[in-house]
């Protein structure tokens, strides 16, 4: 039987286990014996779902994590927690978690030692880089590994083995928000802190759905609401949400013309004369890069955009194309309403916080509609201070504290980007490697990597904490090239999954308290946790993983740490990399103290508000310091309006629109195991109109077939459920495994970001 006979066989197999999915008591967590919590010991820990960063108390009984609190102690949410949180221990104990590592022989995954399969993961490693180079093997991450997994990670692929093979799924979640940042500030992160829902007197949502998403926070702007009456949150979206429902006011726009809608309030705070002149002049250079700049959708697509310097005049020319009139016709945003945002931003008496998460970052246009809310920001000097700021909030757990600090894309090191001399010298030095190991050119984003996968350049992918054949777009194609002969993929998971499904090579892990760790969450919070209770069998956290294989390639100086100190000595080490006042870590000891503490951490004090004197060491005393640029200045960037790869046309006449649920994390494959949670939303939907459904004589519950020049897909209908897209546009969420929206997405991607928009595409929709 070859590989692809194999995995087809596999695919029936996986299709019995998803039904079992469904059962109680197959899958779902055992609740632990009720023995009156008395004698229960709590212990510190932040949550391991959302990029929020809860603190919570995990409550330990007989050696199994029996319950949870919000920690009162931790600043994030002051002892709350959502659904998510209070269940999340559930998570560690279904039935079929891994406890053994799995090796496929004559085509069926085998039970084996974990020693055995480790040993086959670094040999097949070796005579993968021996056959077809360095570049022939990668690593596949997330913004849910642990700051020491990243770092483990980068220093073996980039420092040891020499290949920028090193991705993460952050790419698909927080790239253009990285990139809109460097562009415009030249370093990574929000400049300010969930302490500004305290001081704002105006939220403006661009986009994202904090309710379900980020509740917590949310409840944080609630309660300001319930105390202060005046506050209001304004909420702009492409769909009916439960934010929508908090809001004081809803503004639906027609998805992409968000870069419009900005525009036109940078148009209208111009034409009134609220800009902040002394503020621009000190502190803003205006720029303008490339147009039309394509989308991303052949393979080996390249884009490198270049910054010319403009006047404000040139400025004031380009934004004449958007008049709230002109652009009342492209977003369907009323003009009046247009000028109401502009006259919030513009008013210099209220302070104003903008949050945005994947509207704004999937986007085919992502990281210039991040440029265009900095512009908001930056025009009328609302930033970096309690209270006033642009606020880029994370999905992940450490999206920021792993991915984006670790630096754990194609691009990046701890310190900086592989292009860069110095940037490489201090990584070699610090990780005690030849520099000339570090290779200068990143090599495959992610969609990138997966197209090298089926192109045959990439043969052996190693994936940790993440589920790309839940989760990547335009699925099939990524799908068929894991499959295909002459690859081997090694998969490190806690639970069956379609990525398991097609593994070679599956290796158990310790999930979150089952190992110490690290995370970093939206506000540049670092949060650590001790080992709080055991992994089941023989699973060995990501880490260790990682660490025993590149002993076994040889990399036994690289990696000396022990087992009991590992963590300690990975996180001293890895602090050298931000030493000095811009990014200054906290020490390990520190960490293990507090609920958490915020980057830059200098001489003991958190730097709440960067870029401002008054708050941060690093601007050197002066009222503001945009020190990420060489100018010393943030940059403004014109950026206009463009459609996106694929808009709705005769054929295909729906916007497709995708994402979560408060229920669910991702692909479903924690939640569905903890009975509560899984109960809520048991299966995938689709989300109609009313209008639309009546149009197309569909019922709640018919099935509903969803077409796209990809794939097709059969779910139930929901009407008037807890979300109601706009008319013309439908909404699915992603959670679940056996109906797969991604089969019907598209790989267009942000040409600077090379993050997919996973928001619009095409679709037909039929009653099944
Ligand atoms: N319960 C739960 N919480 C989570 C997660 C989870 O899986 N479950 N995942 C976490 C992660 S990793 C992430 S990234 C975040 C995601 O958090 P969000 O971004 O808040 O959530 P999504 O459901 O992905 O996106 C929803 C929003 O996309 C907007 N949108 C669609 N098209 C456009 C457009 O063209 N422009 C703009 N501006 N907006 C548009 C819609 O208005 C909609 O409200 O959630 C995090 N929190
Ligand atoms: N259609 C559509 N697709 C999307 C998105 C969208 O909005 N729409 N959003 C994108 C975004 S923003 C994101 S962040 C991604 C998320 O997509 P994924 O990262 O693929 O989703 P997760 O379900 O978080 O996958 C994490 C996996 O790790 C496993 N796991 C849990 N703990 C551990 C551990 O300690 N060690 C190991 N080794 N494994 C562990 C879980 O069982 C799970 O299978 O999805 C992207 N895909
Ligand atoms: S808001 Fe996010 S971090 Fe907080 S408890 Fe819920 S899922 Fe966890
Ligand atoms: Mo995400």
């Amino acid at each position: 039987m070859n590989r692809r006979e194999m995995l087809k066989q596999l695919a029936t197999a996986s299709a019995i286990r998803a039904a079992e999915a469904l059962m109680p008591g197959v899958i779902f967590a055992a609740p632990p014996p009720n023995t009156g919590g008395k004698s229960m010991e709590w212990k510190k820990a932040p949550c391991r779902f959302c990029g929020t960063g809860c603190g919570l108390l995990i409550g330990i009984e007989n050696g199994r994590a029996a319950a949870v609190k919000g920690d009162p102690a931790s600043p994030v949410n002051k002892g709350l927690c959502c659904v998510k949180g209070y269940h999340s221990v559930m998570a560690l104990y279904g039935a079929d978690r891994f406890k053994t590592a799995f090796v496929r022989k004559d085509g069926k995954l085998t039970p084996v030692p974990v020693k055995e399969a480790l040993d086959l993961v670094a040999s097949q490693l070796k005579t993968t880089i021996a056959k077809s180079g360095k570049d022939s093997v990668a690593i596949y991450g997330s913004g849910q590994w642990t700051i020491p997994d990243g770092y483990v990670a980068s220093k073996f692929f980039k420092g040891c083995i020499g290949t920028n093979n090193v991705e993460a799924n952050a790419r698909l979640c927080m790239a253009s928000a990285v990139t809109g940042m460097m562009t415009t500030f030249g370093a990574d992160e929000p400049m300010g802190c969930y302490e500004d829902i305290d001081h704002a007197d105006v939220f403006v949502l661009w986009g994202n759905n904090m309710a379900e998403m980020h509740p917590v926070l949310f409840s944080r702007i609630l309660e300001r609401r319930q105390q202060k009456p005046d506050i209001k949150i304004i909420d702009l979206t492409t769909r009916w949400t439960r934010t929508s429902m908090a809001a004081d006011k809803v503004m639906l726009f027609k998805p992409q013309t968000d870069l419009a809608l900005l525009n036109a309030i940078c148009h209208e705070i111009v034409r009134n004369g609220w800009v902040n002149s002394r503020f621009v002049e000190r502190h803003v250079s205006l720029k303008a890069g490339k147009t039309g700049i394509g989308y991303g959708l052949e393979d080996k697509f390249a884009f490198t955009d270049e910054a010319r310097a403009i006047t404000f005049d040139e400025l004031t020319k380009n934004l004449a194309g958007y008049t709230p009139e002109k652009v009342e016709a492209l977003s369907g945003v009323p003009a009046k309403e247009i000028r109401y945002l502009a006259s919030i931003y513009g008013d210099p008496k209220k302070k104003v916080v903008s949050y945005w998460c994947m509207g704004f970052n999937q986007h085919s246009r992502g990281t210039w509609v991040n440029n265009l809310i900095y512009n908001v920001h930056l025009l009328t000097g609302k930033i970096s201070m309690p209270g006033n700021g642009p606020f880029s909030l994370t999905g992940q757990p450490s999206a920021c504290g792993t991915v984006r600090e670790v630096g754990t894309l194609t691009n990046r090191l701890p310190h900086g980007e592989v292009t860069n001399q110095q940037d490489r010298e201090m990584a070699a030095k610090i990780w005690k490697v030849p520099v000339e190991r570090i290779p200068a050119k990143p090599t495959y984003h992610t969609v990138e990597m997966f197209r090298a996968l089926d192109r045959g350049e990439v043969q052996f992918l190693w994936i940790q904490v993440t589920n790309p054949m839940v989760s990547m777009p335009k699925l099939k194609r990524y799908r068929d090239a894991a499959r295909k002969e002459g690859r081997f993929i090694v998969v490190s998971e806690v639970y069956p999954t379609p990525t398991s499904d097609i593994a070679d090579v599956i290796l158990p892990s310790a999930m979150w308290i089952e190992r110490e760790g690290m995370f970093g969450n939206s506000e540049r919070r670092t949060q650590h946790w001790d080992q709080l209770v055991q992994p089941p069998g023989e699973a060995m956290s990501d880490t260790w993983q990682l660490i025993e294989v590149a002993r076994r390639m040889g990399f036994q100086k690289e990696f000396p740490y022990k087992p009991e100190t590992h963590i300690r000595e990975i996180w001293e080490e890895y602090r050298l990399f931000h030493h000095g006042p811009a990014h200054e870590m906290a020490s390990y000891e520190e960490l293990r103290k507090r609920p958490g503490v915020i980057w830059p951490f200098v001489n003991g004090k958190e730097t709440k508000w960067r870029y401002h004197g008054a708050h941060d060491p690093a601007a050197q005393g002066n009222e503001h310091l945009f020190y990420g640029k060489p100018d010393k200045r943030a940059w403004l960037w014109f950026r206009p309006y463009e459609p996106p790869a694929e808009s709705p046309d005769a054929e295909f006449p729906f916007w497709l629109n995708t994402g979560r649920v408060v229920e669910h994390w991702h692909t479903g494959s924690l939640t569905r195991r903890i009975p509560v949670l899984h109960q809520a939303v048991p299966r995938a939907y689709v989300e109609l109109h009313p209008a639309d459904a009546k149009r197309l004589n569909i019922r709640n519950g018919d099935g509903v077939r969803l077409t796209s020049r990809r794939g097709s897909l059969v779910l139930p209908a929901l009407i008037d459920g807890r979300g109601r897209p706009a008319e013309g546009q439908v909404f699915v969420p992603f959670f679940d495994e056996k109906l797969l929206i991604n089969e019907v997405t598209i790989d267009s991607f942000c040409p600077i970001s090379k993050e997919p928009d996973y928001k619009k595409c095409a679709v037909k929709v039929e009653r099944a």
